[in-house]
């Protein structure tokens, strides 16, 4: 079974997160931040990856380690249910509009950490979520899951909207790239391992 679970206890945060790369997009996300829990929402459904998150973080101080908490848990909850990467796409990507918003995903499940953020967004918040968390967010995800991952604004002016079609290109890209692939076995590497 392709699934996970990651518990995460520090100082600043207590995150509780499965996932199930065989799902069908069903979330259930309680982060204390309303945004972000609309964001990881959507990345799940778009995705097909079936998200339960729990995140009890210091909001008290500002919302940024308990964004970047659960992108480090979450990438390595995605990392320990692809296991071997064993029969997988591997590559997925996405050119996702949401209305004046354009954005371009490309990622390569490589373990070969690396994220491009090419998105401009207006300084300021979307409710509780620092625009800025964005990137932390995708950074923190692509490092601990082993990712290259391109985010790309095309056009778009407003930023829930900027936002949204962001999160929702990775899940569709993420959502490619774990489908598994009965025309091979083993790893879709020429190198043989991944
Ligand atoms: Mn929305």
């Amino acid at each position: 079974m392709r699934r996970a679970k990651v518990v995460r206890q520090t100082k600043e945060t207590d995150i509780v997160l499965n996932v199930n790369l065989d799902g069908t997009g069903e979330a259930r996300v309680e982060t204390g931040i309303g945004f972000f829990d609309h964001m990881l929402t959507a990345l799940s459904r778009f995705s097909y990856v079936d998200l339960e998150v729990t995140a009890k973080g210091d909001l008290v101080v500002d919302p940024h380690h308990t964004i970047e908490d659960c992108g480090i848990v979450l990438g390595q909850a995605l990392r320990e249910a692809l296991g071997a990467k064993q029969g997988i796409e591997r590559f997925g990507n996405a050119l996702l509009p949401m209305d004046e918003a354009l954005v371009q995903v490309a990622l390569d499940i490589s373990d070969r950490p690396y994220l491009v953020w090419a998105v401009d967004l207006p300084p300021g918040n979307v409710g509780l979520f620092p625009t800025e968390m964005g990137e932390e967010f995708f950074r923190a995800f692509a490092v601990q899951a082993g990712l290259t991952l391109h985010v790309r604004l095309l056009s778009g002016k407003n930023s829930h909207h900027i936002l949204e079609a962001v999160f929702k290109a990775v899940g569709r890209a993420l959502g490619e790239a774990v489908r598994e692939n009965p025309r091979y076995s083993g790893v879709l590497s020429t190198k043989g391992v991944l």
